[in-house]
């Protein structure tokens, strides 16, 4: 018998990499999608899935969805990977925010323990939840909590609600604590994509100059198809638990882009990049570094793309998406 997922957030960049993953494992993958005119299948033809999942229609927000889906379905593992993830915006839709990231998730684990208990739940909990720390140092799963946004404030109450539907219920739930990670399907909000999508276009002559935010934040950056093995490890054990997972290097956002603009042979970033304000935060997370070793110990999970090599696989993908496009008019920098 297949064993049955449903991945949230099927269409944004970690639900292609994990369902190409369970796929390759012979899961039957279900993806929830929400009601849309023209939903974006972009992400899952770039890895050429959209034909190989099965659709439902959902909504975090709509609890009557998610119930009728988990009654329908009876999956063997939830992956709840649909959050509003820009943490950038998540002061202009804090309620949104909150609805999808933290009750939404509330919705979620009400369904599985009414109608599928013996699902395993993995929950997409982040570093942002570590937020502001003192020491510039490592974050492991002891690492005290102190978000500095309404999505990492969404998401500590999300995590919380996991742990505690485990130790209250008895069910598998996860929470998997993972630090950033990018690819060349990452949404072009976020700094990396959006540096190297501004190479791009700067490289072909599309766009002269990048506007970024805070150079100076650190993060720890890893690819995002790697990351996608931990979090179905973690369905995997004797018993739920929660991991950190992250590469356990960082880099400022300034040398990420020096790194990038001088692969694609453009030797000064600060020939292009220019400070702008439109896009510093009102409570900036200034450095995140994880500790990953209970993965590596009890997952036996180790990350394989080093930062370079995340660097270089991000600008390749986007100076081949705009040399296959025709000219555009204008600059998309409105992010
Ligand atoms: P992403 O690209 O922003 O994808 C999020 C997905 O959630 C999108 O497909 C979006 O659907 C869906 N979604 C948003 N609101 C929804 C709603 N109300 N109901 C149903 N679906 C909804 O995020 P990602 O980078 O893949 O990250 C996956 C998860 O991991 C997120 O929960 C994120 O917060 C968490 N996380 C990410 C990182 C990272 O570095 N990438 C690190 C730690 C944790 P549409 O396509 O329809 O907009
Ligand atoms: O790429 P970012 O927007 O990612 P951020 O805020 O770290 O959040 C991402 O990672 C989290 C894991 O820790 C996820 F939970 C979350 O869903 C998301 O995937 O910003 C990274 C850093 C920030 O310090 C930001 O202030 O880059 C800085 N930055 C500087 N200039 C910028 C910009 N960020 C964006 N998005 N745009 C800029 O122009």
């Amino acid at each position: 018998m297949r064993k049955i997922a449903l991945v949230t957030g099927i269409l944004g960049q970690d639900g292609p990499y994990l369902a190409e993953y369970l796929l390759s494992k012979e899961y039957k993958v279900y993806g929830m999608v929400r009601r849309y005119s023209n939903p974006n299948f972009g992400n899952l033809d770039y890895l050429g899935l959209t034909n190989k999942i099965e659709y439902v229609e959902g909504d975090m927000t709509d609890e009557s969805s998610l119930y009728s889906i988990i009654k329908n379905i009876r999956p063997d593992e939830v992956y709840n990977l649909a959050a509003q993830s820009f943490v950038g915006g998540s002061w202009e839709m804090a309620k949104l925010t909150t609805e999808i990231n933290a009750i939404g998730v509330l919705y979620l684990l009400n369904a599985i323990k009414s109608f599928c208990p013996t699902a395993k739940f993995y929950q997409a909990s982040t570093s942002e939840m570590f937020g502001l720390q003192h020491d510039n140092g490592f974050q492991d799963e002891k690492t005290p909590f102190h978000p500095r946004s309404p999505y990492g404030i969404s998401k500590v109450y999300a995590h919380w609600t996991t742990v505690n539907y485990r130790e209250s219920y008895g069910l598998y739930t996860c929470s998997g604590i993972l630090f950033n990670h990018e690819s060349p399907i990452r949404g072009i909000q976020f700094v990396t994509r959006k540096i190297t999508d501004g190479i791009a276009k700067i490289k072909l002559g599309f766009s002269s100059k990048l506007y970024l935010g805070n150079l100076d934040a650190k993060r720890d950056w890893g690819y995002a198809g790697d990351y996608v093995e931990a979090m179905w490890l973690m369905l995997q054990q004797k018993t739920p638990d929660d991991f950190v997972v992250g590469t356990g290097k960082n880099h400022t956002v300034r040398e990420f882009a020096q790194l990038a603009f001088k692969y694609a042979g453009l030797d000064d970033y600060k020939k292009y990049v220019i400070s702008d304000a439109r896009f510093k935060r009102p409570a900036e997370v200034p450095a995140l570094c994880a500790r990953a070793d209970k993965a590596e110990k009890v997952l036996g999970w180790t990350p394989r793309v080093s930062f370079e090599e995340l660097v270089k696989m991000m600008v390749d993908a986007d100076l081949n998406r705009y040399k296959n496009k025709s000219k555009i008019k204008g600059d998309k920098s409105k992010f």
